[in-house]
């Protein structure tokens, strides 16, 4: 039986500019905190390989748009970058950034391939991280120029815009796990993040509603939708606070306007509540958006604590519940991750029933695979695990729409295997195969799967 997606679907991938435009300093640009932290913290990354590494979108963009014209996508989703676009994060902007990012959405725009333009994906311009970065509120003024300026300049031809990429990640990465520039490890800290952030996504909401401009403005998130162990009362505690902490308090500001009551209630008993004026959350009541991208590349399987945390260690949402991985199950062992496509059905209902049933897309899916130079034949990657993954989750996508859910398209990531954040090039995700001793860009399988999925809309 086919699989089939309304005609106005939209099909394509996911990028963003620190991962593939490359070129650290060339035309103005300014330095962002990965520019920085691959250079000075070069050790945390894997193989070393900096920010300059990249497939050099920059660069090669018009034939990286005629490529994706080749595989017939009718939507590419890639952010702004903020350092290159204002080099300083406030003040001048930098002639050569509007002239690259104008030919860019041109380009796409001539090729029949709508552009999703998203504002911040992870990459705050280093003058403003030493200012404290999202610690610091006049850094959420200095964010509500820089949208301001975006929609001044691209807003008469991009009819799809975004805040944030998966807000929660510089909070949470940045401040509590030590995974992301500046290094700290503080709850309260990294909760101070997470509520600006929130509060410069309801700014830059409003400036957009304020320009009257005719298209549409949403946020990415990640979700990673929460399985207790069982039905147990300690399990399904764990599992409600996974959920609270990390999915539920952006979503609920987001979405339902509030921060949940349950978490301000765990809060306040651990004594980690952050400042939040009466202003604020008004704020964020009067926001509302148009379209929510969510990421989905795993679930999060959850148990009962087994050792308490110490109490005089670090506050975390960690201290509340262990995560699991169900023996026997399928995984991605490149990443350490399970795979689990009806994921997607589930947070498609949780949309539907829980949030109003709001538009979305699937803004990045995907799947990242060490050593697929091994899978090449005939030039070829044959990735036919990625076909499979692509399926499998399409099915259980087009199972929700059948049942009511405002899906209105599906992004892979990503468009071309890109630098990661982590572990670089390691673990592949691209339709095209980046060769990176040629910079060499060639399709994969699943590349010429896609091409013909989206002309038939939809598979067998
Ligand atoms: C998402 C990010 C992307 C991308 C992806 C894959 O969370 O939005 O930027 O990196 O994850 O993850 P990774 O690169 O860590 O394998």
């Amino acid at each position: 039986m086919k699989v089939e997606f309304p005609k106005t679907f939209f099909w394509g991938a996911a990028s963003s500019a620190t991962q593939a435009e490359g070129r650290l300093v060339d035309d103005g640009k300014g330095e962002n905190i990965w520019d920085y932290a691959s250079k000075e913290y070069n050790h945390r990354f894997y193989d070393g390989v900096t920010t300059e590494n990249t497939s050099l979108f920059y660069r090669d963009y018009q034939q990286d748009i005629q490529k994706m014209q080749d595989i017939s996508f009718n939507s590419f989703r890639t952010s702004l970058s903020w350092s290159r676009l204002i080099p300083n994060g406030t003040g001048e902007v930098n002639p050569k950034a509007v002239k690259f990012y104008n030919h860019m959405i041109d380009e796409l725009i001539a090729k029949g391939v709508e552009p999703f333009i998203n504002l911040y994906h992870f990459d705050m311009p280093m003058a403003l991280q030493e200012k404290g970065g999202f610690e610091n509120k006049e850094v959420i003024q200095a964010y509500k120029q820089y949208a301001e300026t975006c929609f001044e300049l691209f807003g008469d031809r991009v009819n799809y815009w975004f805040t944030f990429n998966e807000p929660m990640i510089p909070a949470e990465a940045g401040y509590l796990h030590d995974r992301h520039y500046p290094y700290v490890v503080d709850f309260k800290r990294a909760a101070m993040v997470l509520h600006n952030i929130i509060l410069a996504h309801c700014e830059a909401v409003n400036v957009y509603r304020e320009m009257k401009l005719a298209g549409k403005i949403g946020i990415i998130m990640d979700v990673i939708p929460v399985y207790p162990r069982s039905q147990n009362p300690a399990d399904l505690y764990a599992a409600e606070m996974a959920d609270l902490f990390y999915t539920k308090s952006v979503n609920d500001a987001i979405l339902k306007g509030q921060y949940p009551a349950r978490l301000k209630e765990v809060l306040e008993e651990y004594d980690q509540l952050p400042e939040v004026t009466e202003a604020d959350l008004a704020l964020i009541s009067a926001t509302s958006i148009d379209l929510l991208g969510i990421n989905y590349y795993r679930p999060r399987r959850v148990k009962a604590k087994e050792c308490l945390p110490n109490p005089d260690g670090v506050f975390s949402p960690e201290w509340f519940f262990d995560e699991y991985v169900m023996p026997g199950r399928r995984m991605n062992t490149s990443r350490g991750i399970e795979i689990y496509p009806k994921g997607i059905y589930d947070i498609a209902k949780k949309i539907q029933t829980e949030y109003g049933n709001i538009d979305w897309f699937v803004s990045e899916n995907g799947i990242g695979i060490e050593g697929e130079e091994a899978f090449i034949e005939e030039g070829m990657v044959q990735d036919d695990y990625r076909i499979d993954f692509l399926k499998e989750h399409l099915t259980y996508l087009n199972q929700a729409m059948k049942e009511g859910s405002n899906c209105l398209g599906y992004h892979m990531w990503t468009f071309v295997d890109c630098w990661s954040w982590g572990n670089a090039y390691k673990n592949r995700y691209g339709f095209y195969r980046l060769n990176l001793a040629t910079g060499e860009k060639s399709v994969k399988k699943s590349g010429v799967w896609f091409k013909e999925t989206i002309e038939n809309n939809g598979f067998d």
